[in-house]
């Protein structure tokens, strides 16, 4: 534990290092859009998808520097994700990492601005990186897809026409999952794969991982959204109850929903089994994603 903890801090700094380098070349003007693009990058988070985009690096042989730049991207995407979640047209959350939400802080017409600029920024990074390669064109083009139309976007859209409808199911669930969450850890778990030109079959199994991994890390949400609180998770909860979402707590229930989360945990770490690398870091990680908090 000592060492996985050790390792994730060592990503988490290098992260924030290519995060805080790339903010000092960034002059944006009017100020107000300065400050709100760097509110919410600099607000904290989890960092788990520049995390797992950097073991997963390792795991392959490589290192967090050749695809630092593509993390950033990602995390990009994440941020003005959460960004618009937030807004009160969707979600209508105040806070945000225990922080009031970018609309709370700058309006809502700020917000919205300072979300498209992190997408839109996201994709000049990824077009910097398309220069090193064929391979960085291929794993960018995996992050814009899993973050648009085909991926994030879907997932979102979805979630909020199927809100309050009971007749929606598991089908309908796991679309929400697979788009809205599970496609952007994907990004994360894959790119490595595609930027060292990784066989299919290992590309396939590192995606499936991907996919596994977002379910954990979302239904752990879910679950969190009944048991969790405020204090450690920075944001609302209790929102997918009254909201009526279809979260797989409301859609299955409490058991299940635990039964389910085993499940994906123990299917992720098989993929790890079967895979030819050294994988106790993405082990633990796996493990830490079950009981996670926050
Ligand atoms: C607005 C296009 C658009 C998409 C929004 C991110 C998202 C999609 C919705 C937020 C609500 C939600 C529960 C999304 C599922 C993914 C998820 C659990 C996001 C929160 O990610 P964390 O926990 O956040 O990694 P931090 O704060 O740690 O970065």
């Amino acid at each position: 534990m000592q060492n996985f903890l050790q390792k994730q801090d060592e990503y988490r700094k290098t992260f924030e290092s290519v995060l805080d380098e790339y903010l000092q070349g960034l002059h944006l003007k009017p100020e107000i859009l300065n400050e709100s693009f760097r509110y919410s990058l600099q607000n904290g988070g989890k960092r788990i998808r520049p995390v797992v985009m950097f073991a997963s690096a390792q795991m392959l042989g490589g290192k967090p520097a050749d695809v630092a730049n593509l993390a950033l991207a990602l995390e990009m995407i994440h941020t003005y994700s959460l960004i618009h979640d937030d807004l009160p047209a969707m979600d209508n959350d105040d806070y945000r990492r225990g922080k009031l939400t970018s609309h709370k802080m700058f309006g809502e017409g700020q917000a919205i601005l300072a979300g498209d600029a992190l997408l839109n920024e996201a994709y000049s990074i990824c077009f910097e990186e398309c220069k090193k390669g064929r391979t960085y064109i291929g794993a960018s083009h995996l992050i814009c897809k899993n973050a648009g139309a085909y991926g994030m976007i879907a997932g979102q859209a979805a979630d909020l026409y199927f809100q309050g409808n009971f007749e929606a199911g598991r089908a309908e669930q796991e679309f929400i999952v697979l788009n809205k969450t599970a496609k952007m850890i994907m990004s994360a778990v894959a790119v490595p794969a595609l930027v060292y030109d990784a066989d299919e079959n290992i590309t396939g199994m590192m995606l499936e991982f991907g996919k596994n991994l977002g379910f954990l890390f979302q239904i752990t949400d879910d679950i969190l959204d009944v048991c969790g609180n405020f204090a450690s998770l920075g944001k609302t909860t209790g929102k997918d109850a009254t909201e009526q979402k279809l979260s797989a707590v409301n859609v299955y229930g409490m058991d299940e929903s635990i039964r389910f989360a085993d499940e994906y945990r123990d299917v992720c770490l098989k993929i790890l089994n079967d895979l030819p690398y050294e994988s106790s870091f993405m082990r633990t990680l796996v493990q830490m994603v079950r009981k996670r908090e926050n």
